[in-house]
């Protein structure tokens, strides 16, 4: 097939899935073609089978905001003539929905067809797309998709319900690849550590945009609490909005010399083996990939029992849940559990087997080609 993908190419949970999927798609024979404002950021190299095309957005005076969206429009469907794609991936629906339904009628009026797929991820359904001034053109790019997939059941009932849409919503999980994100060697892990830490201490990680639902701050008082009962430091992988308030929570708290943040990083499969637990203390989670990331790494996170984290972590077996924003809890419960050696070593297995089980790039993304396969034959 030759499969064209859009998506936001910068830090997010969102552009991640898309570009692994690209990847995991090309690998299988396929064509990809990303279409996008910048190259998506996980897209380091360029592998056989993978070709991106920039999306130029003109700016005139006239325009207070350039319009990205027909831009966008206007590009799919070049691609889409040139390259002679069977049909496009969107993920996050605001505007890509919108942008491959224009680029779809003005491929039509030229007697061809161009089925696309909708991916919802989160963000699009749960905050943004519920804002009044986008609800209806997103629910209208929703149900004129000629498929639907949302990225765990939580999110596929919230759409069915705020948005009532009608057309069926298939879910097909969120994936890793388990060969790429695995446990380390423990003496090449323990190497690894001294970058962030002392033999005898623990690692805390934590993976975000720091966006307002990330609750990064929650992240940096449960390590506090963490960090008074035992040796252990935080590293903070990403950036975003909330970056500087965690900083400043991290220095009046005295924690300076225990907290690093590490800014965005491109291989994070490299780091994540190196922590014993992640901290995902977010406002809402429709999936939670940063935490699946981790626990294909032995990695067992801490995190909020809310949207589809349960559909993930099973809490006691393969980590721990707590309410947003109980913070004593989420810090007892992780001391509890680091000193259990033989409980938080059986954890650590229980993690890696489900993210392989449940999550493996290999069975998800063959749901997408019979999901792909299907829209085909009825277009
Ligand atoms: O979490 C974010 O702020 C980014 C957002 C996105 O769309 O890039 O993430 C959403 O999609 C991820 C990949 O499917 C999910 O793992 C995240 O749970 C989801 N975020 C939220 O629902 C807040």
């Amino acid at each position: 097939m030759r499969i064209g993908i859009t998506c936001y190419p910068t830090y997010g949970g969102s552009g991640v899935v898309a570009t692994e999927l690209g990847i995991e798609l090309a690998a299988l024979g396929h064509e990809v073609h990303f279409i996008s404002y910048s190259q998506p950021f996980r897209l380091t190299g360029r592998s056989e089978g993978i070709f991106y095309h920039e999306v130029p957005v003109s700016s005139y005076p006239l325009f207070e905001f350039p319009p990205y969206d027909l831009a966008l429009a206007s590009r799919m469907a070049e691609v889409a003539e040139f390259c002679n794609l069977d049909l496009l991936h969107v993920h996050y629906a605001i505007p890509h929905a919108v942008s491959a339904l224009l680029a779809r009628q003005m491929l039509e009026a030229r007697g061809r067809k161009l089925p696309f797929v909708t991916t919802l991820h989160g963000t699009d359904i749960t905050l943004v797309g519920l804002d009044r001034g986008y609800l209806p053109i997103t629910r209208f790019g929703i149900q004129e998709s000629d498929g639907v997939t949302s990225i765990s059941s939580y999110l596929r009932e919230r759409t069915l319900v705020d948005f009532n849409v009608t057309r069926p919503i298939e879910v097909i999980p969120n994936f890793v690849n388990c060969d790429v994100y695995q446990p380390m060697p423990e003496e090449e892990r323990s190497q690894a550590r001294l970058r962030f830490a002392a033999p005898d201490e623990l690692v805390m990680m934590h993976l975000s945009n720091f966006r307002p639902v990330k609750r990064v701050t929650d992240v940096v008082k449960v390590f506090a609490q963490i960090a008074r009962a035992v040796p252990a430091r935080l590293v903070l992988i990403g950036d975003g909005p909330d970056r500087s308030a965690a900083e400043w929570l991290a220095h009046d708290l005295g924690l300076n010399t225990r907290v690093q943040f590490i800014g965005k990083q491109d291989q994070v499969h490299k780091l994540l083996p190196l922590a014993d637990l992640m901290l995902m203390p977010s406002e809402q989670e429709s999936f939670g990939l940063a935490a699946l990331e981790a626990m294909a790494c032995s990695v067992p996170a801490v995190a909020t029992n809310v949207g589809g984290v349960p559909e993930l972590i099973d809490h006691g077996v393969t980590g721990l849940l707590y309410e947003v924003g109980e913070v004593d809890e989420m810090a007892a419960g992780a001391l509890e559990l680091l000193r259990d050696r033989a409980r938080f070593e059986e954890m650590r297995l229980a993690a890696r087997r489900i993210a392989k089980k449940k999550f493996c790039a290999n069975d998800i993304v063959k749901k997408y080609v019979e999901f792909y396969e299907s829209i085909l034959a009825n277009n």
